[in-house]
């Protein structure tokens, strides 16, 4: 069949006008914001019900197409990358939030139901959806889901895995499956919810998820320190964990902290300049909860671990220290960052981060380093900014270059080469720094059974064979 035939096919499987092919949304839809891949989709779909999907996997079965799924592609890994002739599942149109328990304090959503819909609809409750992060405005729950995404409060809230309740989804054979069904106690055997869980589309796609709420926060109050060095920021950590329950716990560098300043839109949070900082949020309860964040505060600054700090008065100084740290992602992407993603267990980041960043300095004299992350949980985020005098295809596989010394550190602590943004397709070729053959086996033995044909975003996680 040709492929004009085949779309023929699948255009009577979706509801008239939801089936595209013109340039414009195949390079749109084919892509997300690694920019590193050239779009190349054959169709884009937009299914509106978990029967339309299954069709769409018998069809792709049929003619052994492969199926590309599309959230609010915010992914920095290219895990909802069309590269190949895919078809791309976007989820556009199955974006309507289905019922709410407010005794369960669950939410039912269609996979395109975007973050910040979802964090809106809980507040209108009385709750609150904790996962959060930068592109909570467009990233989708569906593509959360795919790559259990982090951010800025897993230090407090764990990632997306925590908080579902239950699953349903479409696997590669087109069968329909119901997991877990919101349940909190359930000892049934393997917990197939879980496999579905940062399996970035390979082995099916989600079309319905119950997510968990939990109680409102009360007066979060954050504080940004400037320390003297990175070397201090873990003992700041070590003694507001010892005092305080914190939300957060991020760090960034001064060369970061510039960059958004630069922007002209967001106050620096005051004049001494440090070469790290820390930004920390805790719920201020009551009076003695502020004394003794104020009190640890003081002792850090005893101990010489911190140089100077503010501490948010008002929601409005709250949400402009997290700009600090929010934008330095949009921010220094005008600068088409080599991006890693990396994380230890927490006690080992200072050495960890040492020898990574002597790595870096040591093969890349030239381009600026920029340090950021959820240090709190471990998760590192290390840009490294082209020069505006070098062509993008040089600079990226001179990065390239430079992994391999970066991950065999990462892979003697015993460390993730992907801490939140998935694998895709971007890390795909260092998987075997984090995950044994064995495990990878595994992994690959779990996806044909759930996929036997390979029809479901082949190419990520693992090369295709
Ligand atoms: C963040 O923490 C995001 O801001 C993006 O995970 C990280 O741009 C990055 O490297
Ligand atoms: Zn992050």
């Amino acid at each position: 069949m040709t492929h004009a035939a085949v779309l023929d096919e699948l255009v009577t499987l979706v509801d008239p006008g939801k089936l595209l092919t013109d340039p414009a949304s195949l390079d749109a839809y084919g892509k997300d914001w690694t920019r590193q891949f050239p779009p190349a989709p054959l169709a884009i779909v937009f299914p509106k019900s978990a029967e339309q999907l299954q069709a769409i996997v018998l069809w792709a079965n049929r003619h052994r197409v492969a199926l590309v799924p599309s959230g609010g592609r915010t992914g920095l890994s290219a895990g909802a990358v069309a590269a190949n002739g895919e078809v791309v599942v976007s989820f556009d149109y199955m974006n309507r939030i289905l019922d709410f328990n407010a005794f369960d304090r669950t939410v039912v959503c269609e996979p395109g139901v975007v973050t910040r819909q979802l964090q809106a609809f809980a507040e209108e409750h009385g709750l609150y959806y904790p996962v959060d992060f930068a592109s909570s405005g467009s990233s989708q729950i569906g593509g959360n889901i795919g790559t259990n995404a982090g951010g800025i409060k897993v230090i407090r809230y764990g990632m997306t895995r925590n908080w579902v309740a239950g699953l349903k989804v479409v696997t590669g054979k087109g069968e329909l499956l119901e997991l877990n069904k919101n349940l909190i106690k359930n000892a049934t055997g393997y917990d197939l919810r879980q496999l579905f869980i940062g399996a970035e589309g390979t082995l099916g796609f989600v079309v319905e998820a119950t997510m968990r709420l939990d109680r409102t926060p009360r007066n979060l109050t954050a504080m940004v320190l400037g320390t003297p060095d990175f070397d201090s920021i873990m003992p700041v950590l070590h003694a507001f964990q010892g005092k305080l329950d914190l939300t957060a716990f991020e760090f960034f560098s001064d060369k970061a902290l510039a960059k958004v300043l630069a922007r002209g839109d967001v106050p620096a949070p005051f004049a001494t300049d440090c070469p790290f900082y820390a930004l920390l949020e805790f719920e201020a309860v009551n009076e003695e909860v502020a004394d003794t964040a104020l009190a640890t505060f003081e002792q850090c600054v005893e101990e010489g671990w911190v140089l100077d700090g503010v501490m948010s008065q008002s929601e409005t100084q709250l949400r402009n220290l997290w700009k600090l740290r929010e934008y330095i992602s949009e921010t220094i992407s005008h600068w088409t960052p080599y991006k890693n993603d990396i994380s230890v267990t927490v006690s080992k980041v200072p050495a960890f981060l040492r020898e990574i960043d002597a790595i870096v300095g040591e093969h890349y004299p030239h381009f600026e380093v920029v340090w950021y992350g959820h240090i709190g949980d471990g998760n590192l985020h290390l840009n490294i900014l082209k020069p505006d005098d070098l062509d993008k295809e040089t600079f990226f596989a001179t990065c390239a270059k430079v992994n391999q010394w970066v991950f065999q550190i990462v892979q003697r602590y015993d460390g993730s080469i992907s801490a939140e943004h998935g694998v895709g397709m971007t890390k795909r070729d260092y998987l075997g720094y984090s995950r044994s053959p064995e495990e990878i086996a595994c992994m690959k033995a779990i996806k044909a059974v759930f996929d036997p044909n390979g029809i479901m975003n082949p190419g990520k996680i693992f090369a295709p064979d």
